[in-house]
Formats: C-alpha cells, sequence, structure tokens
C-alpha cells in the first residue's frame, strides 16, 4: 500500500503575498500537489497489483505516471519548504552564509547569479522548473532547469531551492508575465532553509 501524503505548509495561504496570491497558493497546493499525490499513490497501486501477478507490461505502462506525479510531489514538496513570508524573514539573504559565499565563489557574484537563475528560468520551454543545484562529483554549485516535473537529483546534482514556472505557479496574478514572477519570487525564499540544505549536503 502506498500512502504518501500532502505535507503541511509551515505558513498561511495568505503570507506569500503579493508574490504567490491566497487563491493561487490555495490552488496550487491543495489541488494540483494533492492531484500528484493521489495520482501517484494510484499508479504505485496498480504497480504493486500488476508486480504481484508479473503482468512486466502494465508495470512498464504505469512507470511514466509514476515518474510524473512522483516527480510532481518530490518538487513540490522541496518548493513549499524553501519559500517563507517576507513578515518571517522571507526574501532575506546573509552574506556570511557558506551558501551566500559559496554562490559568489562560483558565480562571480550574488547579482550575476541571480541575473542567470532569472534567465534560465524564464526561457524554460513550456511547463518546468528553475533549480540552484550542488553537482556532487564536480562540488561545485549548477544552474539547472527541468522539463515538467524531471528530478534534477536523476542527473546526479543534489536540490538547494527551485522555481516552479509552470503556469499555474502564477497566472492569477501575472498572467503571461512570467519574467516579472521569477524575479519577484526572490522576495519570498527563506535562505536559512537553502541553508540549511547546504549544509547537509556538504556534511
Ligand atoms: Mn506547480
Amino acid at each position: 500500500m502506498s500512502n504518501y501524503q500532502l505535507p503541511k505548509l509551515e505558513y498561511g495561504y495568505d503570507e506569500l503575498e503579493p508574490v504567490i496570491s491566497e487563491q493561487t497558493l490555495h490552488l496550487h497546493h491543495e489541488k494540483h500537489h494533492a492531484a500528484y499525490v493521489n495520482n501517484l499513490n494510484a499508479a504505485l497501486e496498480k504497480y504493486h497489483e500488476a508486480e504481484k501477478k508479473n503482468d512486466a507490461e502494465t508495470m512498464v505502462e504505469l512507470q511514466s505516471a509514476i515518474k510524473f506525479n512522483g516527480g510532481g510531489h518530490i518538487n513540490h514538496s522541496i518548493f513549499w519548504q524553501i519559500l517563507a513570508p517576507i513578515s518571517k524573514g522571507g526574501g532575506q539573504t546573509d552574506k556570511n552564509s557558506k551558501i551566500y559565499k559559496e554562490i559568489e565563489n562560483n558565480f562571480d557574484s550574488f547579482e550575476n547569479f541571480q541575473n542567470l537563475l532569472i534567465d534560465k528560468s524564464i526561457k524554460v520551454q513550456g511547463s518546468g522548473w528553475g533549480w540552484l543545484g550542488f553537482n556532487k562529483q564536480t562540488k561545485t554549485l549548477v544552474i539547472e532547469t527541468s522539463l515538467n516535473h524531471e528530478l534534477i537529483s536523476a542527473r546526479g546534482i543534489s536540490p538547494l531551492f527551485c522555481i516552479d514556472v509552470w503556469e499555474h505557479a502564477y497566472y492569477l496574478i501575472y498572467q503571461n508575465k512570467r519574467a516579472d514572477f521569477v524575479k519577484d519570487i526572490w522576495k519570498i525564499l527563506n535562505w536559512k532553509e537553502i541553508e540549511n540544505r547546504f549544509n547537509k549536503i556538504k556534511t
């Protein structure tokens, strides 16, 4: 029995305003993310049934639904954690933190890093994600993008933070202006949590 659950948010639905509206967050968390969780559980249940029957054909057919919905659940679970309300420290960077210094080492300056990530995220074709990750082999920070719900961990890269650039993430406020959303989301990034994620990888 697979029983993945929708994670609870650590802030109120109206607390990420004005970047993410209350209605957007309700829909994004309680409808979109919840659907990925439900569809993942349903697909895994069918998969386990097929496994019991030695039905390889059905198992292979289910892989796409598991990948899409499982990736959606995993990526959104990261996304909610790396956001914080402006009133609770959202958007505040600490220039003495390890992650800030590492960003400066890798990308010359924080501003340069920001511009690169914004640019790559805006250019994702269709639905996808912009990422800051850590490449464990080269031991460097990397900017990545992924399509749909593809995981960057599958490329050997540990995710530090992500920007959801699916239209459902911003359309109610920003309409077609993805660039404005990708520039504004920096106001609600939870740098303490991003630093925690970074420390966990390195140790
Ligand atoms: Mn989404």
